[in-house]
């Protein structure tokens, strides 16, 4: 159970039964789908909203790798709540949610989310659960272990684990990205992963302080800081390449840019430093905290049709 003061943020079950209430009231355009389980064995939760085709655009939100980041998770509630209860009514939302599909993984790591909060104090527990614990974030499989941004070592904060996707909790991601290859063609075209904190908006690679790398051109790297700039522009946060905060290898972004070409942010939510609260800020900023990304979601969305037409590209 989450401490005093911090009752407002939802724990798995929570997380569980918020979901089945949001597709059972809007079973139109809400789907509640599980992608696989994890390491002990809890479900995988997908939340898709909107309708899929050929010319539809999906777009990905994922929460929570690292367990003590709990702000992430009501980021992908308040996603997953305002794309379903506005439709209809809200014009704006209707409109995307026409014209999107909308992907939401609230929790990538339940087993170590619930392990921080088990037993009532927090533990500032942020891999996964499997032996010592693998961080899910050093975990995928683009240039996995390469250099000097992860840990071989089990014990370390970083661990990378034995091999990229050795976590069944990445390698399920993994699998429904690839499901979402439709005729040869991926359909998801964007994607945010939502760490704490810090206050930055990041984009790949963060494996190398070089600004281009196999698979990621010059134009690429304009494409990611304009729209990186853009997104930081709506929220406050500061814009920068992965690698300037510090190398990480295996991350999620660097995957998914290079391997399936889908345009990749990560986004360091509240506080901006150890003050606020540092992981564990009261459910009082949850409201103030993730409505402040509202914009820049709406931003994503909009560009995910083309998202080089940022830079005045067609598609
Ligand atoms: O170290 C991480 O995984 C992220 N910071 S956190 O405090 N949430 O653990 C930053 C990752 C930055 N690098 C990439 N996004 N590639
Ligand atoms: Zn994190």
């Amino acid at each position: 159970a989450f401490p005093p003061n911090h009752q407002g943020y939802h724990d798995f079950a929570e997380v569980t039964s918020e979901l089945r209430r949001t597709v059972s009231e809007h079973p139109d355009i809400a789907r509640m789908s599980s992608i696989g389980a994890s390491h002990e064995g809890r479900d995988l939760w997908l939340l898709s909203i909107g309708t899929p085709g050929p010319d539809v655009p999906e777009v990905l939100f994922t929460c929570s790798q690292h367990a003590r980041e709990h702000l992430t998770t009501e980021m992908c509630l308040r996603i997953v709540e305002r794309f379903t209860d506005g439709y209809g009514t809200d014009p704006d939302i209707t409109r995307v949610v026409d014209g999107r599909v909308i992907h939401v993984v609230p929790v990538v790591n339940p087993d170590g989310k619930e392990y921080d909060i088990a037993t009532g104090q927090f533990r500032s527990w942020r891999k996964n659960r499997q032996g010592q614990g693998t961080d899910l974030n050093r975990n995928w499989g683009h240039q996995w272990g390469c250099c000097g941004g992860s840990s071989g070592s089990p014990g370390s904060s970083t661990y990378r684990g034995a091999a990229a996707f050795s976590a069944p909790e990445t390698a399920r991601v993994r699998d429904f990205v690839a499901s979402r290859v439709v005729g040869g063609e991926q359909r998801i075209t964007a994607h945010i992963d939502w760490h704490t904190y810090s206050e930055l908006v990041l984009w790949p690679y963060g494996y190398t302080y070089a600004e281009t790398g196999p698979g990621l051109t010059a134009r690429d790297a304009r494409v990611f800081a304009t729209l990186g700039r853009q997104l930081a522009a709506t929220n406050g946060y500061t814009p920068m390449q992965a690698s300037g905060l510090y190398i990480t290898d295996g991350s999620i972004d660097d995957w998914m840019w290079a391997a399936h070409g889908i345009w990749s942010y990560t986004f360091e939510m509240y506080p901006r430093g150890a003050g606020g609260g540092g992981f564990y800020p009261p459910d009082s900023v949850i409201e103030r905290e993730t409505a402040r990304n509202d914009e820049a979601v709406d931003l994503l969305l909009s560009y995910a049709d083309c998202v080089p037409r940022v830079i005045g590209e067609t598609c």
